[in-house]
């Protein structure tokens, strides 16, 4: 554990009464984290392919990997994780009392979250590109955002999804009433039962939602994308050991895709860069020169432990997103820079 220390900033006039105290090397979670031998993850639990509690008692999606790749990373094991269940108004407030390490729950990055003078979180790399639709029901006829005018629209409380539908109609002067609930399995059954005649989350939300209900193909989502939801990980803002150790868990993620390393030749790989010093970038990236991890705080061979638990990033989204999953939704944004897609890691050297 590392001491504490604090940075004093004050104005000569104010020097009594107001020194704002900026801590500037407290102790990082990831101390905690390592010494309770488990990672506390905030998730939905309730987005099928993201965060979702099977009957089995098991969580399972993209979000819950990511979990367990932080983990695998920081602990040398992935299922060292206790996952905790929180809506929308809970997450920034778990985070800030402590009571999650981090979350990992369809949480869009934007600069008021991101801010000491806001949330005060910080976030990792965007694990996901969304966007915000409608979905609404085939037998509504409802083709276009216009034919929504003076309608309710279900809506989840605590979320960028209010804001942004405000803006969005607003904007059009298009007249309608927000209908507010908790949590997605709410804002489902309002729709469902008649209140809404559209309800209003992130794409991938209403795609998983969807793929829940009696008949999918009676509900289509609007053509209309209402905003960006750059949807990523975050911790509490201040820590820079417990994000630096994030974000590089996350572009370890990509890179191991950029690479070609995956959960089934990640152990050849290490075999042969051990036995060809020539190998220098691979050695680097698989802990065997360089010491990238010590400098995280996290063992040198965290993307070993990483990419042979959790597999690289296209491994995890297919698993849960993939073509044969029950949530398909085709990568596009979401696919590494080398397909055209907008995930990229910056260098691990
Ligand atoms: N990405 C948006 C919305 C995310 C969100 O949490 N949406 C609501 C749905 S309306 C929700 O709670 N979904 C999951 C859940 O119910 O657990 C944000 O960060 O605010």
């Amino acid at each position: 554990m590392r001491k504490l220390s604090f940075t004093f900033l004050c104005g000569l006039s104010t020097l009594i009464t107001s020194c704002a105290s900026i801590e500037s090397n407290s102790v990082s979670r990831l101390d905690l984290i390592k010494q309770r031998d488990e990672l506390i993850c905030g998730v939905s639990g309730k987005i099928p392919g993201f965060s979702f509690l099977q009957s089995s008692g098991k969580y399972e999606g993209l979000d819950v990997d990511i979990c367990k790749a932080m983990a695998a990373a920081f602990l040398g094991d992935s299922n060292k994780v206790k996952y905790r269940p929180l809506t929308a108004p809970e997450r920034f407030t778990a985070l800030k009392t402590g009571e999650v390490d981090l979350i990992s729950r369809n949480t869009t990055f934007n600069l008021s979250r991101d801010s000491v003078g806001g949330n005060g979180v910080t976030f990792g790399p965007v694990i996901f590109h969304d966007g915000q639709g409608l979905l609404v029901k085939e037998e509504s006829n409802i083709k276009d955002i216009k034919d929504l005018n003076n309608k309710n629209i279900c809506v989840g409380s605590g979320t960028t999804t209010e804001q942004n539908l405000n803006d969005y109609f607003q904007e059009r002067r298009i007249n309608y009433t927000p209908i507010k609930y908790q949590d997605l399995n709410q804002v489902v059954a309002g729709y469902l039962q008649g209140r809404c005649a559209a309800m209003t989350s992130d794409r991938s939300q209403l795609a998983a939602a969807r793929s829940g209900f009696t008949k999918p193909n009676k509900h289509y989502i609007l053509s209309d994308v209402l905003s960006k939801e750059p949807l990523a990980p975050a911790s509490l803002g201040g820590d820079q050991e417990l994000s630096d150790a994030m974000r590089w868990v996350i572009y370890a993620l990509f890179n191991a895709e950029e690479l070609g390393i995956n959960k089934d030749n990640v152990q050849n790989k290490l075999t042969s860069a051990k036995a060809d010093v020539n190998l220098t970038s691979l050695r680097r990236f698989l802990g065997i020169d360089g010491g990238l991890g010590s400098k995280l705080g996290l063992s040198n061979d965290f993307v070993v432990k990483i990419i042979s638990s959790t597999g690289n990033y296209s491994e995890i989204y297919n698993r849960h997103l993939g073509p044969d999953s029950n949530v398909p939704i085709p990568r596009g944004l979401n696919n590494s820079y080398t397909k055209g897609g907008l995930l990229i890691s910056p260098p691990l050297k």
